[in-house]
């Protein structure tokens, strides 16, 4: 039997794709209210397809609990924050739903840290925690970790085709994982040691992170100078060996925008371009900001209550917000002691900012300047409505005549 502890972005898709596989699973989460919202048959977050897997995985067993199960193998997929200041990983949450999971695993358990982690977290913070409660790691419980892979937006899609890596301590436990794993992976399944694993997760969100500030930078360079980045990007792209991202008016998410920081935090003398790539990503809801004022100015507009942001999600067709560039842009307006900007999402229904709309109607005839910070397919498909306004669009989706661009 395999408990999945934690039921989160991840965490849920996980347990629903092993039980729809044949796995006997049971989901614990520490939210009484989430395990009754599922035990209720409802899923907690929007994505494709994920209530079709929900109900294949109730037709396949899958059971939810606050409890932590006798098991044969536990996955944890808890949060793993930064601390701001230091910029390093906070294990708390592994290292309590991992001496959770120690008080009722038998002997010879595996524990597989889905979650990610800096290179090293497991040496430095689970091996210790583990030997001082009294366990042998190897004979008593075995360590594994297997660093999801999944893409907000198409996660049931690469939960089945992506290849994945495993990191175990001993083979014989690595390889008993992938078999596990390819229940339901297609995708190839590479057992390495644990270490490895750890970096080449963290390491794949810092090449796009990287990649995503380059494009930023090229986006400033060009505004500077009156360059068009787009007709750039796509020209240089025709090369062979170039592929450059598209800027944006910043990058968040719990991934890409948090995971490189580990390893500036862990290298801080050696990670410097990483640093400055999370600086540039960083900046960017401020430059946005920047944008707005130079174009009301530009416009001889002057209120700023008839300015709507479109989109508070991290990016389209999703119903996330951590780290969102809408939310840090709203921030920094705060800190700017300016407020008013007006808000609309169609992904999120509850009041999470000062002056948010939940239509888009009512949120057009409210503004005369739309800033496009997420191009859902919504406003893709609505383009025409914004005929009549002045519009920033931060993902170049608008073909209107007159667009602003970042
Ligand atoms: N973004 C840009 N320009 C781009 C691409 C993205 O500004 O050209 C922005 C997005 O708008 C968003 C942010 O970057 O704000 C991140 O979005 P994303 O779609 O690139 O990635 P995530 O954060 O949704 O998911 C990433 C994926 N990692 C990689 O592609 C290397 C995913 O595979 C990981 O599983 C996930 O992080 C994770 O959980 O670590």
């Amino acid at each position: 039997m395999v408990n999945v502890i934690g039921l989160g972005y991840i965490g849920l898709p996980t347990a629903l794709m092993m039980a729809s596989h044949g796995v006997e699973v049971v989901g614990t989460n520490h939210s009484q209210g989430k395990v009754d919202m599922l035990k209720a048959g409802k899923t907690t977050f929007e994505e494709d397809g994920l209530d079709e897997l929900f109900q294949a995985a109730l037709d396949g067993g899958i059971q939810f609990t606050t409890e932590y199960q006798v098991a044969d193998v536990y996955i944890v997929s808890v949060q793993t924050p930064y601390d701001k200041f230091t910029k390093k990983v906070e294990m708390q949450y592994v290292t309590a739903a991992i001496g959770d999971v120690l008080k009722v695993a038998p002997k010879g358990a595996i524990i597989v840290v889905e979650s990610t982690v800096s290179p090293g977290s497991i040496d430095k913070y689970v091996r210790p925690y583990v030997t001082e409660k009294g366990f042998k790691i190897g004979e008593d419980i075995h360590l594994v970790h297997a660093p999801e892979r999944i893409i907000p937006g198409n996660m049931i899609y690469e939960l089945l085709h992506n290849d994945r890596t495993i990191g175990a301590d001993d083979p014989d436990i690595g390889e008993k994982i992938k078999v596990l794993y390819a229940t339901f992976c297609g995708g190839n399944i590479v057992v390495t040691d644990i270490k490895t694993a750890e970096m080449t997760k963290v390491v794949e969100n810092t090449f796009r992170a990287v990649n995503i500030a380059f494009a930023n930078e090229l986006a400033k360079i060009c505004r500077h100078d009156g360059m068009d980045v787009y007709e750039i990007i796509k020209i240089c792209n025709m090369h062979p060996r170039v592929n450059i991202l598209q800027p944006g008016p910043g990058v968040g998410g719990h991934c890409i925008s948090v995971d490189p920081w580990f390893l500036v935090g862990d290298y801080p003398s050696l990670a410097k371009v990483i640093d400055e790539s999370m600086k540039t990503n960083d900046s960017m809801p401020d430059f946005v900001l920047n944008r707005i004022y130079e174009i009301m100015k530009e416009k001889g507009m002057t209120d700023i209550t008839r300015v709507g942001l479109y989109g508070l999600t991290y990016k389209e067709n999703v119903d996330d917000m951590r780290e969102s560039p809408t939310l840090q842009l709203l921030e920094s307006q705060e800190r700017h002691l300016a407020t008013g900007l007006k808000v609309y999402d169609p992904y999120i229904t509850n009041d999470v900012v000062p002056n948010q709309y939940h239509d888009l109607s009512e949120f057009l005839n409210a503004v005369d300047f739309v800033i496009i910070m997420v191009k859902h397919n919504e406003i893709k498909g609505n383009m025409e409505r914004l005929a009549d306004k002045v519009v920033l669009d931060c993902h170049n989706i608008c073909s209107l005549p007159g667009v602003y661009h970042i």
